[in-house]
């Protein structure tokens, strides 16, 4: 998910918030595909201030765009450097350092959590324990950890989630465990290119050695969780959360207890049983209770910022799953980041796993083993994450649209259901998959349908022809319209039949965030295809640009009340994030505003095209 960024993504900003000089301090982390960002909150979670680094503008002599490399043409490879990510911590720290404003005392933080980019993976070499464990606080990690001859990572690049070069490995995970249903079943998700799993199968195949002589694998947030905790005797390789689990297609979520799968394990160490248990000791512990205190703050931090020794860490999580914390959504109440890319994020009681979306592990779940979860209790999260988002809206804004947003969403409100007729059919429909998608798999091409009057079928066209010689292209529309009837559909699947009781039970609320999410036309065409209400939350994290490491923060405070405050051990985040927030107002909605109410005849319109559509979907993936 892609956050709308920091308003300069470097220097301090601050809220009207001023916290008296003991209260204690609650730290969140970002560490994303673009930057490197901090939240500092007080302990009833009000913004104190934050600081971002932007890996482009701060550190350029790494060469990234949007924060990323890439492989050779048609490799699939997108990755970053990463001694590009050590190198950030050392920026943040010297930004730290050098505010001015007084709000960045350290020594008054009391718990630190992250959130790193999901999926991608950071590679320790034998001894990097031995390394981690040296560090001093006297000078930045880069050079402490670049100085060591015996190297400290096994593998030079991050691969990132935007990757798509592990086809291969993916066909071989679905044959191994028996088709894409059934990894779905299993994993949570039929294979993904940028899934870790697929991804160390890769590496591991192209460099058998380096892969030998790895000691861990970390997720960006268990790499971060690690860094937190670096330098002095109890620093060690953090162990990965299990809701960031799992966006391996390795975590086995069909039994009660959940664990890796070790089918899976075997095939990506490609030997005998003892492979794959190597790779498990080198995947290390997964963290099942994501509110435990893992450890002390490193004596890294402490000597660099003045952190205290009692200063606590707990798990960090992967980014979307972050976002959720900062949302705290009931059930039936879904979140939209209308960004670079578009996901949907839909927790749910039940686990109810598809080969069209992801299921994971909900961030703030304690794993119990009980499978009987109460139907009030968001116990999973489903995902929905395309590439063609806004990058794909902007490209039809250029060409047909003059780069006019307005003449875009003109031509969008052009194409809702006219109101006059009972039988409206849209004239269009389309898929613009202009970068291999992710839903559908690896969709890719634009495929253009055109329904001639009088005719029952759509038929295949080439392009709009005639009718966008009449003035306003017929595209936006066609864009838009098919990327929420893909919603439409995928939520339809998500929460009907066997989720909850009837398959007519749609979402009571979606709630908008990213950068489209301030495009009205766009949230009252997702209000009308999708049936519910668009919102978006006016306070606290959700209302930020950084609801992700404020989410982070939230988590971090949310453990150090249940290590601290006796009665609340077993505390639930929800409840507790609810009741902090109930303090601060009285209760109901407050904070939610309503950006865009259903029109019921537009949305009755738009079910009896939607059956349509997911043929048409159908029939364009097959080049039809
Ligand atoms: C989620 C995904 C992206 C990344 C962005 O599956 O691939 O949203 O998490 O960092």
């Amino acid at each position: 998910m892609t956050q709308a960024t920091h308003a300069n993504g470097v220097s301090a900003s601050s809220s009207s918030v001023s916290s008296s000089t003991s209260e204690p301090l609650f730290l969140g982390l970002d560490l994303s595909t673009q930057s490197l960002k901090a939240s500092l909150l007080t302990s009833s979670l009000h913004l104190v201030s934050e600081l971002a680094v932007n890996f482009d503008r701060d550190l350029p002599h790494h060469g990234t765009k949007g924060g990323v490399l890439h492989g050779p043409s048609g490799s699939g490879q997108v990755y970053s450097p990463v001694w590009m990510a050590v190198e950030a911590f050392d920026v943040l720290i010297e930004k730290i350092k050098t505010d001015q404003s007084g709000k960045w005392d350290m020594s008054r933080v009391r718990c630190v959590s992250a959130a790193g980019q999901q999926h991608a993976s950071v590679y320790w070499k034998k001894g990097a324990t031995r390394v981690l464990k040296q560090l001093k606080g006297d000078g930045p990690l880069l050079a402490q950890l670049q100085e060591k001859k015996e190297g400290v990572f096994s593998r030079d690049v991050v691969p990132n989630w935007q990757d798509s070069s592990t086809t291969k490995q993916c066909q071989g995970f679905e044959a191994h465990i028996g088709g894409p249903d059934e990894l779905a079943k299993v994993t949570g998700s039929r294979a993904y290119e940028r899934f870790t799993g697929p991804q160390i199968m890769r590496w591991r195949e192209e460099d058998p050695a380096a892969y030998e002589g790895t000691e861990r694998i970390s997720l960006v947030s268990s790499f971060v969780t690690t860094m937190l905790t670096a330098g002095g005797q109890e620093a060690e390789i953090q162990g990965i959360d299990e809701s960031d689990a799992c966006g391996m297609n390795l975590w086995d979520l069909s039994t009660p207890s959940r664990g890796w799968n070790t089918k899976l394990l075997q095939l990506i160490a490609g030997g005998p049983e003892s492979a794959g248990k190597d790779l498990e000791a080198k995947l290390g512990k997964v963290e099942t209770d994501p509110g435990k205190i893992v450890g002390k703050i490193g004596t890294y931090w402490q000597e660099r910022l003045g952190f205290s020794p009692d200063c606590v860490v707990c798990p960090a999580t992967g980014d979307n799953p972050a976002t959720l914390m900062s949302f705290v959504l009931s059930p039936k109440e879904a979140l939209v980041s209308l960004g670079t890319s578009d996901t949907l994020l839909i927790p749910t009681p039940f686990l109810k796993p598809d080969r069209g979306y992801h299921v994971f592990v909900h961030p703030a779940s304690v794993n119990t083993g009980n499978t009987n979860a109460s139907a009030a209790e968001n116990n999973f999260f489903n995902m929905l994450v395309y590439k063609n988002g806004s990058l794909a809206r902007e490209a039809i804004r250029d060409e047909y649209c003059g780069h006019s947003w307005d003449r875009f969403d003109e031509a969008v409100r052009a194409g809702w259901p006219s109101s006059s007729s009972e039988e409206w059919s849209p004239k269009t429909l389309g898929f613009y998959w202009k970068v291999p998608e992710i839903i559908p798999a690896n969709a890719k091409g634009t495929h253009l349908y055109g329904l001639s009057q009088g005719a029952a079928q759509y038929e295949r066209v080439q392009d709009f022809g005639e009718e966008e010689s009449r003035g306003s292209s017929l595209h936006p529309a066609t864009i838009v319209t098919s990327q929420l009837l893909s919603f439409r559909s995928r939520v339809g699947s998500i929460l009907g039949q066997d989720g909850y009781s009837s398959a007519s039970e749609g979402l009571a609320r979606i709630y908008a965030s990213g950068g489209a999410s301030s495009n009205g036309t766009l949230l009252q065409t997702l209000s009308d295809i999708v049936g519910c209400a668009v919102c978006k939350m006016d306070e606290g994290a959700a209302a930020s640009g950084n609801a992700c490491s404020m989410g982070a923060a939230y988590k971090a405070r949310w453990a150090w009340e249940r290590a601290t405050v006796p009665g609340n051990e077993q505390i639930g985040f929800e409840d507790f994030v609810k009741s902090l927030r109930s303090k601060e107002r009285a209760g109901g909605d407050g904070g939610v505003k309503v950006l865009a109410e259903k029109d019921e005849k537009r949305h009755q319109a738009w079910e009896k095209v939607l059956p349509v559509w997911e043929e048409l979907e159908q029939r364009a993936l097959k080049g039809e």
